[in-house]
C-alpha cells in the first residue's frame, strides 16, 4: 500500500513557468562514487506568467546540496528550503544568477535515471524527469536554456568526456586529471542533457550535409565491440540524407555522438548531439545479431536521429504532449525503414506490433489516449499507445493530406516552431494551414482512448451495375468518457474482379473513375455511403488496405473470399491480413470445434503462397505465419489458454504434414551459402526458410531434426543459429541441453547473445519451462541489475510465453510479483513495466482471475511501493 496515495498530474492544470532559465554551465567533477556538480543558472521571470508567491521552487531529488548564492552571495539557511523532491528559494530577484553545488553518487544509481554508472563508464539518463536527480532545476521541458558542460575527471580511467553540443578546449589538469568543455548553441530542455565519460573505443566517419556542412560522425562502445559498429554508422548516414531528402532537414552541429552502454531501461535516448543507446541498438555482426536485430538498429538509429528536428529543434511544451514528438518520430522512422526495405514486410511488422501491444492496451485497464489527460507517474506513458497509436495518426494526416500538401506542413511545421516548446494542436494547426483543410475533428483521435470499429456493409444492384458500400464506425465505450463524436478515417480501397485484378473506382457523384488501383475513401460522420457504378459484376472489396486507420473492421467475408484476396489481393498488406483472418477464423473455431475439417482451399491456398516463386519471400513467409496464441486469446471473450495452443499446435501439424514436400523444397531452396547480405531479398529468404523449418520441425522426425541441427552447426549467421535453437530447444532433452550448452560456452563473453539465450528458454513451450526460468536465476550469468538480462529471462517469461506464464496453477503470476517485489525498489521504471503481464487479468477464466488479482493485491498492499508501480496496480485493479 503505497501510504499516501501519490499526486495525480493533469494536463488542464497546466500554467506556463514563473521563471525562465536563458543559459547553464555545469561543472561535473566526476567520479563513480561521488560526483560534485556546480551549475550556475541565469534565472529570470517569464513575463508571459501570472505571478505566484515570490519564491522560486526548483525540482530536485536525492541531492546533497553543500552550496547556494545568488548573484555571488551565499544564501543565509532563512533565505531557502530543501525539501525532499525540491529547492525553495524564497522571494527571489526578478533576474538573478544562481550557483548551486550538489554531490550526487552514480554508483548507487540502481535506476538508471540521472547519473549512473555502466560497467566502467558514466551516463546520464535525464528523460523524463532524471535531471532533477544530477542538479536542482526547472525540471519541465518549456524552460529551454543554452547550456555548457565542463568534465573533470581521471584521465586513465575516463579517457573520453562527452556531453551536447561542439566540443571546446580541453585540458590536462596535472593531478591526473583532465577536463573537457561541451557547448550546446541551441537552446533545450533538460531532459536532453546528456554527459558520458569512460574509456571507450571510438569509431569515426564523416558526413556532408545537403548545404556542404562537413559533421563528423562518432560511435562509441567499449572496446571488445570495436567489430560490431558497422551497421550502425551505415543506418546513421542513410537516416541522414533521407531525413534531407523527404523532410528537407539537415544536422545543425559539427559532431554527431552515439555511445552504446550496456545498462539501459529503454531502446535509446535522442540526447542533443549525444545519442546515448542501448547496445542492443547498435552492435550487431552476421555471426551475432539477427536479422531482426540488424533491422531494429536501423530503426532505432534513425529514430533517434530524426528526433533531432522532431523534439529537439522543437520539442514538447508539457509531457501530455509526449506523442508530438514520438509520434511523429515512429512515423518518420517507419517510413524511413519501409524506404529501405521492403515495404510491405515493413508495414506488416509495424502493424502486428500494433495489433499485438496496443490493441490490447486500448481495450484494458491502462487505457489511454495518444494525449493522455493525467498521470501519476510520467515514465508509465512510454506506452504503445502514445508512440505507436501516435504515429497511425500521423500516417492518417499524412494519407488524408496527400503527400505535397504534408510536406507544405511539416515545413511550416519546422519553420514555425523552431526553437520552441508547443502542443499537438500547434502541429495540427500548421498541416491544416498548408493543406486548407479543418483539421479540428482530426483532435478527437487525440482525445479518445479504445480502437474504433468499422462495420462495413455493401449491397450489389446487377440491374445497374452498381456497388455500394456502407461503412459505419463505432467507438468502444471505454469506463468513464463518453465518446467525443464521429472520427474523420481514410479507408483505402480497391474492388477486384473475380480474376483478381484492381477495377477502376467510379463514384457515382464523380464525372469519371480513378484508374484501377487504391483510393482513400474518407469517413466523417457515424455511418457513410459509397456508391460505385460502371461495375460489370460483383466485386470482392479489399478493405482497409495498408492498414489505413488503426481499427478493427468487421465485414462478413466468406472463407472463400479470404483465400481469394490472400493469394489475389494487389495490396501486399492486405493478403497478409486476408491470411490472418482466415488463420485467426479456423483457429478459433479449432478451440470451440477441436474437429471441425479445414475449408477446402485452405490449405491450397497456403501451398500457392509457399510454391509462389514471383512473389518476395519475405511477404510469403508473413502470409505463412499463423496468428500469436496472444493476439488470438485477445480476440476471444474470455481467453482459452489451452485451447488456443492445442488448436494453433494441431493446425501446425496439418499444414507440417501435407505440405511436407513442399516445405522440404522450399527449406532446400532458399539455402544460400553465400556471405551474409542485408538486402529484402536476402532477409526474405531467411525468413521463408526457417519458416518452413518452423512447421517442418513440427513433426520433428530424424530427417528435420538432421536439418535443424546441421543449421545450428554450420553457424552460418545468427538469424538461422537461432531459428535452428529455438527448434531444438522445444525438441527438448539431449538434443536442447547439448545445443544451449554449446551456444553458451561460444558466446558466454558476448552479453547481448547471452541474452539470446536466456530469451529462448523462457520462450520454450515445454512445461518445464518455469522451473527452468526459475533456475536460471541463480545462474553465474544472471543479474537483476542489468534491464536487458532482466527483459530476456524474466520479461520473456512474463510477456511472451502466454502458456506458460498462464499455467492454471497461477505459479507463473507467484514468480512474476516475487520479481516485481526484489526490483522495485532498485529500479521502478522496469518493475512498472512487469507487472504490466497482468494487465489483461479480467479476460481470462475465473480460476485464472483470482489468482492474478491476487498477486496484484498483494502488491497493492506492499509498503511503500514506487509512484510507478503503485500507479500501474492501482489502475489495473481499478
Ligand atoms: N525518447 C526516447 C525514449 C526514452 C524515454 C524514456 C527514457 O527513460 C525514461 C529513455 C528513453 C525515444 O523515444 O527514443
Ligand atoms: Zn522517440
Amino acid at each position: 500500500m503505497y501510504r499516501n496515495t501519490p499526486p495525480t498530474i493533469h494536463l488542464k492544470d497546466y500554467r506556463p513557468p514563473e521563471f525562465l532559465i536563458d543559459q547553464v554551465d555545469l561543472r561535473f567533477e566526476l567520479d563513480p562514487d561521488t560526483t560534485q556538480v556546480e551549475a550556475t543558472l541565469a534565472i529570470r521571470r517569464n513575463p508571459a506568467a501570472t505571478r505566484g508567491d515570490g519564491n522560486l521552487r526548483l525540482d530536485g531529488e536525492q541531492l546533497e546540496l553543500e552550496y547556494l548564492a545568488i548573484d555571488d552571495r551565499p544564501l543565509a539557511r532563512s533565505e531557502y528550503r530543501v525539501e525532499p523532491e525540491a529547492l525553495i528559494l524564497r522571494r527571489v530577484p526578478d533576474r538573478f544568477r544562481l550557483v548551486t553545488r550538489v554531490r550526487i553518487h552514480p554508483a548507487r544509481n540502481t535506476a538508471l535515471e540521472g547519473l549512473y554508472q555502466s560497467g566502467s563508464m558514466l551516463c546520464t539518463q535525464c528523460e523524463a524527469e532524471g535531471f532533477r536527480r544530477i542538479t536542482y532545476f526547472l525540471d519541465r521541458p518549456d524552460v529551454m536554456a543554452r547550456f555548457s558542460t565542463t568534465l573533470i575527471a581521471d584521465r586513465d580511467r575516463f579517457p573520453i568526456l562527452l556531453a551536447n553540443g561542439n566540443p571546446g578546449p580541453s585540458q590536462d589538469l596535472g593531478d591526473g586529471r583532465h577536463l573537457a568543455r561541451w557547448d550546446d548553441p541551441f537552446p533545450k530542455p533538460c531532459y536532453l542533457f546528456a554527459l558520458v565519460a569512460g574509456d571507450l573505443h571510438q569509431v569515426e566517419d564523416r558526413f556532408t550535409t545537403a548545404s556542404g556542412r562537413e559533421v563528423s560522425l562518432r560511435l562509441f562502445v567499449e572496446p571488445e565491440h570495436h567489430d560490431q559498429c558497422e551497421h550502425a554508422m551505415r543506418s546513421l548516414k542513410k537516416a541522414m540524407r533521407w531525413d534531407e531528402e523527404r523532410y528537407g532537414r539537415e544536422y545543425d552541429l559539427d559532431v554527431y555522438l552515439i555511445v552504446a552502454v550496456s545498462h539501459f531501461n529503454m531502446g535509446a535516448m535522442e540526447n542533443k548531439g549525444l545519442n546515448i543507446f542501448n547496445a542492443k541498438y547498435v552492435l550487431a555482426r552476421p555471426d551475432t545479431a539477427t536479422d531482426q536485430d540488424y533491422l531494429g538498429i536501423q530503426g532505432v538509429i534513425a529514430h533517434e536521429y530524426f528526433h533531432n528536428w522532431t523534439g529537439n529543434r522543437i520539442t514538447c511544451r508539457d509531457w501530455f504532449q509526449l506523442s508530438l514528438k514520438e509520434g511523429f518520430t515512429v512515423f518518420r522512422d517507419q517510413e524511413f525503414s519501409a524506404d529501405m526495405g521492403s515495404r510491405d514486410v515493413t508495414r506488416i511488422a509495424d502493424v502486428r506490433n500494433l495489433r499485438n501491444r496496443q490493441f490490447p492496451e486500448d481495450s484494458g485497464p491502462l487505457a489511454h489516449p495518444v494525449r493522455p489527460d493525467a498521470y501519476i507517474e510520467i515514465n508509465n506513458f512510454y506506452t504503445a499507445t502514445v508512440y505507436e497509436k501516435g504515429a497511425e495518426l500521423v500516417r492518417m494526416l499524412a494519407t488524408l493530406l496527400g503527400p505535397d500538401a504534408f510536406r507544405r506542413g511539416t515545413d511550416l511545421y519546422f519553420a514555425r516552431h523552431d526553437g520552441q516548446a508547443v502542443t499537438i494542436e500547434d502541429f495540427i494547426a500548421c498541416l491544416a494551414e498548408a493543406s486548407g483543410r479543418d483539421l479540428g475533428p482530426f483532435l478527437r483521435w487525440y482525445a479518445q482512448p479504445g480502437t474504433p470499429e468499422l462495420e462495413v456493409r455493401d449491397q450489389w444492384e446487377d440491374e445497374t451495375g452498381t456497388y455500394r458500400l456502407t461503412i459505419r464506425q463505432r467507438i468502444p465505450a471505454t469506463s468513464d468518457r463518453p465518446s467525443s463524436g464521429p472520427l474523420p478515417i481514410p479507408v483505402a480501397v480497391g474492388l477486384l474482379d473475380a480474376k483478381g485484378r484492381d477495377l477502376p473506382l467510379h463514384l457515382a457523384d464523380e464525372p469519371a473513375p480513378t484508374p484501377a488501383g487504391t483510393r482513400v475513401l474518407e469517413l466523417h460522420t457515424d455511418e457513410t455511403s459509397f456508391r460505385f457504378v460502371g461495375l460489370a459484376a460483383r466485386p470482392i472489396p479489399s478493405l482497409l488496405r495498408g492498414f489505413s486507420a488503426p481499427v478493427k473492421v468487421r465485414y462478413d467475408y466468406s472463407d472463400q473470399d479470404l483465400v481469394f484476396l490472400m493469394t489475389h489481393d494487389s495490396d501486399g498488406f492486405n493478403r497478409w491480413d486476408a491470411a490472418q483472418s482466415l488463420a485467426q477464423r479456423l483457429l478459433l473455431q479449432g478451440v470451440s470445434e477441436p474437429n471441425t475439417p479445414l475449408p477446402s482451399g485452405f490449405i491450397d491456398a497456403f501451398r500457392r503462397t509457399l510454391t509462389d516463386e514471383d512473389a518476395d519471400p519475405g511477404l510469403r513467409a508473413e502470409i505463412l505465419t499463423l496468428p500469436s496464441e496472444a493476439y488470438l486469446g485477445d480476440q476471444m471473450e474470455t481467453v482459452d489458454v489451452e485451447g488456443i495452443h492445442r488448436a494453433r499446435e494441431t493446425l501446425i501439424g496439418q499444414i507440417a504434414t501435407t505440405l511436407r514436400a513442399e516445405l522440404l523444397a522450399t527449406y532446400r531452396a532458399n539455402q544460400d551459402p553465400g556471405p551474409y547480405r542485408l538486402t529484402p531479398l536476402a532477409i526474405g529468404r531467411r525468413a521463408l526458410k526457417n519458416l518452413a523449418l518452423a512447421y517442418l520441425m513440427h513433426t520433428s522426425d530424424d530427417e528435420t531434426l538432421a536439418l535443424c541441427q546441421a543449421q545450428f552447426a554450420a553457424h552460418q549467421n545468427m538469424t538461422d543459429v537461432m531459428a535452428a535453437l529455438r527448434w531444438l530447444v522445444e525438441a527438448g532433452g539431449e538434443t536442447a541441453d547439448q545445443a544451449l550448452d554449446a551456444f553458451y560456452r561460444r558466446w558466454s563473453d558476448d552479453a547481448l547473445v547471452v541474452d539470446k539465450w536466456f530469451g529462448i528458454q523462457a520462450l520454450s513451450q515445454r512445461d518445464d519451462t518455469l522451473l527452468r526460468v526459475e533456475s536460471l536465476l541463480d545462474h553465474e550469468a544472471f543479474t537483476m541489475t542489468n534491464p536487458n538480462r532482466l527483459r530476456s529471462l524474466v520479461g520473456t517469461f512474463c510477456l511472451m510465453n502466454q502458456l506458460r506464464f498462464h499455467a492454471a496453477s497461477g505459479a507463473g503470476y507467484v514468480f512474476l510479483v516475487d520479481r516485481v517485489l526484489e526490483l522495485d525498489p532498485k529500479n521502478p521504471q522496469i518493475a512498472a513495466r512487469l507487472v504490466q503481464a497482468l494487465a489483461q487479468w479480467r479476460r481470462f477464466d475465473e480460476t485464472r482471475r483470482g489468482l492474478m488479482r491476487g498477486q496484484l493485491e498483494r502488491l497493492f498492499h506492499t509498503p511503500d511501493l514506487s509512484k510507478d508501480v503503485y500507479e500501474v496496480v492501482a489502475k489495473t485493479l481499478g
